[in-house]
């Protein structure tokens, strides 16, 4: 972590938290500090053990300590003050280090019990951020003064542009990353099962699995064509359809790192000399589609723009290698991109995997929702210099979407002999991190790849 770069950072997010506070100030509340909680840690219910805990990301954007129970003060004209509870305890470590790089960016006060974060409130009237209000309610803060709607909404929306100090988390979370998918590649070349590629992809990166930003996505052959597949296949049965590797001609894996709490989210599809010639020619029709979008990302252009570029690319691609039949133009304007690519071309990205105002349009929280024929577009934001998001176009051959369509007055524009050889390859997908730079964009991943 460069010290003065996260020193900036702190003096960026002050300045915004001041603003933040004299806007409620403005609308006549009386709030004079921001109490940020970690969270409280949680536990299954009707068991005796904890939920791996996550911590709040409006705490994290201070502090990159995922730890219950911590806190940040924040008051205009104050050096921000790092409430640290250290209990005494036996059974876990709770020490934390203090030589870290943020350390002389707060006054810390270190409390043995989060009883003691009370006395720290005296004479303050606290807005409180966090997960635990009836913990809040206990030191006097009211109901309404937790959450406040306008001053998330405020929050969220400036989490999506990044400071330099982010930018440099956001940089070395797809670097690292990087180094797993080029072992998780290698190691589905020497026919890996989706079990092994996993473990390949954590140790190349040296992480636990719980330290990933989200569950590793793993999926040979037909399996890619599930957006979500969480399972990874041992691969003890034989042949295909085992994810036992050997014989598997397709892996999508999107899998992702965490640096100081800052997380990198990239997918990756690769094929063998023996996979169907058609779906290898589209996996790197694919990947020119998807970097052809990074290239007309700019600021001032709406999201949305990018989601219609990303479903005229797929039908292009769909009449170019025979599946669909038909003009383009035509078939997008029917909407037959999205039997295709039923997601959103992408996220704002962050502390939070998909991170929070992807659909805000200002400040004061109203919100743009995605367009009818895109649902799950998760990110209509006007794109703006230093705000990061994923580029992630997809082209799958998913039966339950697509054989729902075989009766339908569309029907024709498809080469179903073809779909039906290519659902065995299940489908692709190409997801790279992207900032907006002054003019166009910085591929905050590709910067790091080796050629593939
Ligand atoms: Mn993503």
């Amino acid at each position: 972590m460069s010290t003065s770069l996260f020193g900036d950072h702190i003096k960026r997010l002050s300045a915004s938290y001041d603003n933040a506070l004299a806007r409620k100030q403005k609308a006549g509340s009386n709030i004079d500090a921001i109490l940020l909680h970690s969270g409280t840690e949680q536990m299954y219910f009707g068991d005796d053990r904890h939920i791996k805990f996550q911590a709040f990301g409006h705490f994290s954007h201070w502090l990159p300590v995922p730890r219950p129970d911590q806190f940040v003060l924040y008051r205009t004209g104050h050096k921000p003050v790092y409430l640290q509870v250290v209990p005494d305890d036996y059974w876990y470590e709770q020490t934390v280090d203090l030589n870290a790089g943020w350390v002389e960016q707060f006054e810390v006060v270190r409390l043995k019990q989060v009883a003691a974060v009370a006395a720290q409130l005296q004479g303050l009237k606290c807005a409180y951020l966090g997960e635990n209000t009836s913990l809040a309610n206990s030191w006097g803060i009211a109901t309404g003064q937790c959450n406040p709607a306008s001053l998330l909404a405020y929050l969220d929306f400036h989490r999506a542009v990044k400071s330099p100090y982010e930018l440099e988390q956001l940089r070395a979370a797809s670097k690292l990353a990087l180094q797993g998918h080029a072992a998780a590649r290698q190691c589905f070349l020497q026919g890996g099962s989706e079990y092994e590629i996993h473990m390949a992809f954590l140790t190349a990166c040296n992480i636990l699995e719980e330290e990933s930003p989200y569950t590793n996505i793993v999926a040979l052959d037909e399996k890619s064509a599930i957006l979500h597949y969480q399972n990874k296949r041992r691969g003890t049965g034989s042949g295909t359809g085992s994810g036992s590797g050997k014989h598997s001609q397709v892996l999508l894996i999107d899998a992702g790192c965490r640096v100081n709490g800052y997380c990198s989210d990239i997918t990756r599809t690769s094929v063998k000399t023996t996979t169907h010639p058609v779906f290898q020619s589209l996996v790197r029709g694919m990947d020119t589609l998807q970097q052809s979008l990074v290239k007309a990302v700019r600021p001032g252009l709406p999201y949305p723009k990018l989601q219609a570029l990303a479903l005229r690319g797929v039908v292009d691609l769909l009449v170019e290698h025979g599946i669909c039949h038909g003009a383009g133009a035509d078939l997008f304007e029917q909407g037959i991109g999205q039997w295709f690519m039923p997601h959103g071309v992408g996220h704002l990205l962050g502390i939070q995997v998909h991170d929070v105002g992807g659909h805000q349009v200002d400040e004061n929280g109203a919100k743009l929702p995605p367009p009818a024929n895109s649902p799950s577009l998760r990110n209509t934001r006007i794109m703006a210099e230093d705000m990061v998001f994923t580029v992630e176009p997809g082209l799958y051959f998913i039966p339950m979407i697509l054989e729902a369509k075989r009766q339908s007055d569309q029907a024709a524009l498809v080469n179903w002999h073809l779909v039906k050889e290519l659902y065995s390859c299940g489908g692709i997908r190409i997801e790279d991190n992207v900032r907006i730079a002054g003019v166009g964009a910085e591929n905050l991943t590709r910067q790091f790849e080796q050629q593939r």
